[in-house]
């Protein structure tokens, strides 16, 4: 056993919110050390140069004697509960007054000196988070945007010190660790089956996306998702919905002269027809971004121009090629079934000819079996590869015409032959990426590289 320095904080992982941890400790001048469950983290030597005297350890946490540090701050990939901090997440740090074991976000709120705009969800939270730091921009307001998206929250104090709001992404992992945010606004967009391996079941992963609304000054929540609104009392909620809104306050969708309409209670706001965005969902991401938008100040005018030029994310539904009348669209961030189920139920419905879906990786012990129904209306095939392939064959064997292949690219090759005029290629894996590559991003790369490479040779044979 080695026993760690009394008063020492213990910053566990070196990833991109473990390095950004250490950062913040050092720029604080609070004495740390660091650990790292695998025998050699990757950027371990770059680590050491950059910080150098601060202790390592590399390999378990079950040598290392924790009985008189000061407190844990643990990466969103790692679960508080993991070996070697047994009965630590429940304890209370006589230094800092919280649990033993936080996270990123803890040492975040502690040191904040602007409020903080949180946006959680099974989906869309990068949608949302982005729609609303281009609003906060547009009206005049300085915001640093990151988290769970793009830069992480702890380099956002030293990069934008002078910043008026937070804008953060925040993932389940991130709030688990969070014990008092404090927001001044805090939406949860919607709740669908996630991260099942990690939080054990869906009670689980919801409380731990409930701890947004710890503190918080207003909240935003989906009126048609009942397990998205606080469970505590916030003093202002602001709902949207997919339907006609109920009351003065509620966001919603209406007819307004004979066109769609984004509207709050009888108020016309910006026509469907107006945004660049499309589908259902993101009528619903919309709607959030303004509710937000409106609960921190923001001015109407400006936040109607963002969504009037705002096209979506790249890897969301995003359309990267038509080739011989067949679209194909990158999706690559589908890495859940609801995500999955949007995308499908958003483009299936448009279409001339069939969907062909390229789906699989890690489930993460999700039920696929929602899939099935849709599939069974509008596909033409479903390409299957990567680890949780054969559970998702289980599910949809019954439904719809399927095939398990090697890998995307094989999947990719199949497709190109099935497709027919007026049908959609939909790389929306209802998984995530990590058994076969580095992470979504790289399997829409690859997807996209593909598409467009098979473009090109079909434009070039064309003349
Ligand atoms: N790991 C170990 N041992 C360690 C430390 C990490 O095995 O000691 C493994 C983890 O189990 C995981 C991987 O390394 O498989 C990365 O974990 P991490 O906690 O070091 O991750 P970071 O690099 O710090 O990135 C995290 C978020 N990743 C996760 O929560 C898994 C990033 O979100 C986020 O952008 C970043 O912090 C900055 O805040 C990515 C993500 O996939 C996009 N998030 C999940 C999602 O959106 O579904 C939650
Ligand atoms: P997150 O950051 O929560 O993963 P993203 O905005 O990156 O959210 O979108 C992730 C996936 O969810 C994409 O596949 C996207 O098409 C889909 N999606 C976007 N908005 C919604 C929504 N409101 N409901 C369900 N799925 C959505």
């Amino acid at each position: 056993m080695v026993r760690v320095a009394k008063g020492l904080t213990l910053v566990v992982g070196l990833g991109l919110s473990g390095r950004a941890i250490c950062r913040h400790l050092s720029r604080l001048n609070v004495p740390y050390m660091v650990a790292d469950t695998r025998a050699v983290p990757p950027g371990l030597e770059d680590f050491r140069a950059a910080h150098p005297g601060v202790d390592i350890h590399c390999g378990s946490l079950t040598s290392l004697d924790l009985t008189d540090i000061r407190e844990v701050v643990i990466s969103p990939g790692l679960d508080p509960r993991m070996a070697g901090l047994e009965g630590l997440a429940d304890k209370i740090s006589v230094h800092t007054g919280e649990p033993m074991v936080v996270g990123e976000i803890a040492l975040f709120v502690r040191a904040a000196k602007a409020p903080i705009a949180a946006i959680t969800g099974s989906n869309a939270k990068s949608t949302v988070t982005t729609l609303l730091g281009e609003m906060a921009e547009a009206a005049g307001v300085r915001a640093a945007v990151g988290g769970n998206l793009g830069t992480p929250a702890l380099d956002l104090l030293a990069d934008q010190p002078d910043a008026e709001l937070y804008i953060l992404e925040l993932s389940s992992f991130q709030l688990e660790t969070t014990p008092s945010l404090g927001a001044a606004c805090a939406a949860f967009l919607n709740l669908s089956e996630d991260h099942l391996d990690r939080h054990g079941d869906m009670h689980g992963y919801r409380a731990a996306k409930q701890q947004i609304f710890n503190g918080a000054q207003s909240a935003v929540v989906n009126a048609d998702d009942l397990s998205t609104w606080p469970e505590q009392a916030v003093a202002q909620v602001a709902h949207f919905s997919s339907k006609v809104p109920t009351t003065e306050s509620e966001w919603g969708l209406a007819l307004y002269h004979d066109k769609l309409t984004l509207m709050q209670g009888a108020q016309p706001w910006i026509a469907i027809d107006e945004l660049k965005m499309a589908g259902q969902h993101n009528y619903l991401n919309a709607l959030a971004a303004l509710a937000m938008g409106q609960a921190l100040g923001f001015a109407d005018a400006p936040m109607c121009n963002v969504l009037r030029e705002f096209k979506g994310l790249i890897h969301r539904s995003e359309v990267i090629a038509n080739i011989n009348g067949v679209t194909w669209v990158n999706d690559t961030k589908g890495t859940n079934v609801g995500a999955t189920l949007a995308a499908i139920n958003g483009i299936g419905a448009t279409l001339e000819g069939r969907l062909i879906l390229l789906a699989g990786g890690v489930g993460k012990g999700a039920d696929f079996s929602p899939l099935a129904q849709p599939l069974s209306q509008c596909a033409r095939h479903v390409l299957l590869f990567g680890l949780d392939a054969p559970r998702l064959a289980d599910a949809l064997i019954e439904h719809v015409s399927i095939q398990q292949v090697e890998d995307l690219n094989q999947a990719m090759q199949v497709a190109f032959k099935l497709a027919q005029p007026g049908d959609c290629v939909l790389l929306s894996p209802a998984c995530a990426s990590l058994d076969q590559f580095a992470n979504y991003q790289e399997r829409g790369e690859v997807f996209r590289r593909w598409v467009q490479k098979m473009a090109q040779q079909t434009a070039g044979a064309a003349l």
